[in-house]
């Protein structure tokens, strides 16, 4: 393919001398290309053929056994001053970090094959879209990348002549975590990646692009760029509405994107405008409209299912690449809960024998598909829309066995962007680290914000003073547990009518209980009909114990106090005022025999 634009070409022909590779490939997007890097893959064993019959168009990638999640520890943002990256990122000096991986991308290339390709996030023709171009040594990155993003035509005609474009440079380099880094430049716009062919680490446009980078941009130009899903809820009245929700890692955005309404809510429709990014931006009306900047899904596969989400079942049978899964006898993939039993014997996600006897998974908890968002059959007829869709509701969501009730609604923005400020997660295997440990993670931004998290909040509040009808903000928490540890909440299809009540409130209708943390519904308001759940279960659900709540607002005082000055007065008013909400409600007896935590 003949591309044209000299600033691309400037760069490239800078990358080869650096990185010397054996030949350059220009990627055009076509089916020919990829049937010819496919065929490539199953030559070198960097992808295994799925039972074509059964499963046409999808593969088997295996990733080193070390390297199955984001490294966050090896993740930098390199802004001229430390601050500006904030205590939320690892820094590196610009100039070290050049360095420091040059040196490592020297020679890098050498007997391998540079592909260069130029995608689009966003929708052609929207002002919202952002032009990258990434180079990589990886054929399973570009194979990626063509289903994540509009790679070719799109991003070319969207950038025409100008130089306006990320720059990611990409190399699986030696594969080693001693030798992985993902810097990136927020003042260059551009990312450096390299020991890492695993998703958030190696498809540059996803999480370094969509959220780092354009975080940091979406700051200097009056937007934002966040974590979230979008969904769209059509009411059986047949009027629609948007709502977004950030939930950190593999706490249920996908989940939530292809809800299935449950068969006790006749009526209701769901459609999926994304699935893990949004870009966010006012519109002349005075709301605030969402784009969807990728073209497909990365997702978590193991707990899909028809009964969990059948629209990912429908849309992983074909075109699809799974990494990390185990392989059946008969050339169909198996993870830990699929519709179908164990099989008796299976090879696990490193190629080993594998019998449900087997004290390891079959599946890595992080293993993930690729598939594109036009085999999803409820894509929303929005998803194209280069204006986006208007937000009624956001919802911050995360994994909390204690304290946090199912759902609760802040009392304006400035309320909601706090409650965004101090949600806080179990942790979750798409990160490496130890899984289930509580930490703080701001709007589910934690690994993801490109700047200092105390300009960040004091941008969302600018963000919505520009808002004549911002949209109503809440948090959600599928996760609290009983006594014996199970989940109190069905979740999954059920959390429409969480859904539900948050449209109702956010039209200023539904009934609620105003509560120190904000307004939790009222007796009877959530639409529990054909459900099981216990009154006794929802009680606990939707439970503020005050002495919880003590222990939390002092540590997110901390936890502000180590931003120092750069926390805008209005994160610090609210905290101020839960605190007295709280001791206002707070009897002695609350506090008796308390262990501390949280
Ligand atoms: P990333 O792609 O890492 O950003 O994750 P995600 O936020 O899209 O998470 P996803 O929807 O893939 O869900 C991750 C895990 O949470 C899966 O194992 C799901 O089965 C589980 N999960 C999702 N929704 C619910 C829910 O409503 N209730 C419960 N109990 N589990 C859920
Ligand atoms: C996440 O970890 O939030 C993901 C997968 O969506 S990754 O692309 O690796 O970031
Ligand atoms: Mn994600």
């Amino acid at each position: 393919m003949a591309v044209e634009n000299a600033a691309i070409r400037a760069w490239v022909k800078e990358i080869e001398t650096l990185c010397t590779p054996d030949q350059i490939v220009w990627c055009d997007g076509s089916e020919a290309e990829r049937d010819r890097l496919t065929k490539e893959c199953l030559a070198t064993g960097e992808l295994i053929e799925l039972n074509q019959q059964k499963m046409p168009g999808c593969y088997l990638h295996r990733s080193a056994a070390h390297d199955v999640a984001r490294t966050e520890h090896l993740t930098f943002v390199c802004t001229p001053e430390k601050l500006d990256a904030g205590p939320n990122n690892n820094w590196m000096a610009p100039a070290d970090a050049r360095a420091k991986l040059s040196a490592l991308y020297q020679g890098c290339m050498k007997g391998r094959t540079l592909y260069v390709v130029p995608f689009l996030m966003g929708p052609p023709g929207s002002r919202f879209s952002k032009v990258g171009v990434e180079i990589t040594d990886s054929k399973y990155v570009v194979l990626n990348m063509r289903i994540m993003t509009r790679v070719g035509k799109p991003a070319l005609d969207h950038l025409g002549a100008s130089g306006d474009f990320t720059r990611c440079l990409h190399s699986l380099g030696d594969l080693s975590p001693d030798r992985r880094f993902i810097c990136h430049f927020p003042e260059d716009n551009t990312v450096w990646s390299i020991g890492s062919g695993y998703g958030g680490n190696a498809l540059l446009g996803k999480k370094c692009l969509a959220l780092r980078l354009a975080s940091y941009l979406g700051k200097k130009e009056g937007w934002l760029a966040e974590h979230m899903l979008i969904l769209g809820v059509q009411n059986p009245q047949g009027e629609t509405r948007y709502v977004t929700g950030a939930f950190p890692s593999a706490c249920g955005k996908t989940n939530l994107a292809m809800l299935q309404p449950p068969a006790s809510m006749p009526g209701w429709k769901t459609f999926t405008v994304g699935d893990d990014i949004a870009w966010l931006r006012p519109g002349e009306d005075g709301r605030l409209y969402a784009i969807n900047p990728e073209a497909g899904f990365f997702g978590v596969v193991p707990g899909t299912s028809k009964k969990t989400n059948a629209n990912a079942t429908a849309m992983i049978q074909s075109n699809t690449i799974f990494t990390n899964v185990a392989l059946r006898p008969d050339g169909t993939p198996w993870w830990e809960g699929h519709d179908d039993p164990a099989p008796a014997t299976a090879l696990d996600w490193q190629g080993r024998p594998w019998t449900p006897a087997s004290s390891e998974k079959a599946a890595h908890p992080n293993s993930r598909f690729t598939t594109p968002a036009s085999q999803c059959s409820c894509i929303s007829p929005e998803f194209e829309n280069p204006n986006g869709v208007p937000i009624s509701a956001m919802l911050f969501g995360a994994r909390r066995q204690r304290v946090v009730p199912l759902v609760y609604q802040s009392r304006s923005w400035q309320h909601g962007v706090f409650l965004g400020a101090t949600l806080s997660s179990e942790t979750t295997a798409a990160a490496t680290g130890k899984v289930g440990v509580l930490r703080r993670d701001p709007m589910a931004m934690l690994p993801f914000c490109g700047y200092n998290f105390g300009d960040y909040w004091a941008h969302w509040l600018e963000v919505g003073a520009k808002l004549k009808h911002p949209p109503a903000i809440f948090r959600t928490n599928w996760f609290r547990t009983n006594d014996a540890g199970k989940f109190l909440w069905p979740g999954f299809g059920d959390n429409l009518r969480v859904i539900k009540w948050v449209l109702e409130r956010a039209e200023g209708k539904g009934e609620a209980r105003e509560t120190p943390i904000g307004f939790v519904p009222a007796t009877n308001a959530l639409d529990l009909r054909g459900s099981d759940l216990s009154g006794e279960s929802l009680d606990k659900l939707l439970a503020v114990d005050p002495a919880d709540w003590t222990e939390a607002v002092q540590s997110q005082g901390e936890f502000f106090d180590s931003f120092g000055g750069r926390i805008p007065k209005g994160i610090r008013d609210e905290h101020e005022r839960l605190a007295q909400a709280i001791q206002t409600e707070i009897t002695p007896d609350d506090m008796r025999g308390r262990d501390a935590g949280n």
